[in-house]
């Protein structure tokens, strides 16, 4: 059993959105267009609470893109960004949420983001979705979304910690690519075990 796995494709992502990934847009007609070739269509959704600790705008003296060192480890701050029912936190309109059999939303706890489907930031916290993929009978997983070099990166690098068998179609995802974390993110997906195609 082979689930596609589609990540944070929403607004804030997207074309004027508040962290808008370059060439976002361009991956939703594809996306669409591989669903139907899998057993399973997982969305994940980023999902914030205003204020959250991920926000530069939650600390003083801490702009945008800055790093601050958290209980769980060095954190990007982010701009505001997929604030719990706000349209930047939708889907993008044109991705064929009706086809999915899961959404899966992360990032809903104040003190800790979730880069990752799979845990939390604190690489400990789960979200569930191992239990409800395992539960399917799903062994093999295809990501593709936003941001490459982020959600996408951890969540396939926990997924093959996990023992899934996980391909990135990387036509189909795009990068923020800050200071060097896409080829970073390469290297961690590859010595994780990730296939890149
Ligand atoms: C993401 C930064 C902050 C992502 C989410 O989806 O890659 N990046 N929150
Ligand atoms: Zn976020």
């Amino acid at each position: 059993m082979h689930a596609l796995l589609v990540i944070d494709v929403q607004n804030d992502f997207c074309n004027g959105g508040a962290l808008a990934v370059a060439g976002g847009d361009n991956i939703v007609a594809g996306i669409n267009t591989l669903m139907g070739r899998f057993d399973a269509v997982v969305l994940t959704q980023d999902w914030h609470p205003a204020g959250h600790s991920s926000f530069a705008s939650s600390h003083a003296a801490k702009a945008p893109y800055d790093m601050m060192q958290m209980p769980y480890g060095p954190q990007v701050l982010w701009p505001d960004h997929c604030i719990q029912g706000t349209v930047g936190a939708s889907f993008h309109p044109v991705l064929e949420t009706d086809r999915a059999d899961l959404v899966i939303r992360k990032g809903y706890n104040p003190a800790i983001d979730s880069y990752s489907a799979f845990f939390e930031n604190d690489h400990k916290t789960p979200t569930g979705l191992e239990g409800y993929l395992r539960t399917r009978g799903i062994t093999d997983l295809t990501l593709v979304g936003l941001a490459l070099d982020f959600c996408v990166n951890y969540s396939a690098v926990d997924a093959a910690q996990l023992g899934f068998a996980v391909t990135v179609n990387t036509d189909l995802c795009r990068a923020i690519d800050l200071n060097g974390s896409l080829a970073e993110a390469r290297k961690a997906m590859t010595g994780a075990g990730v296939t890149l195609r």
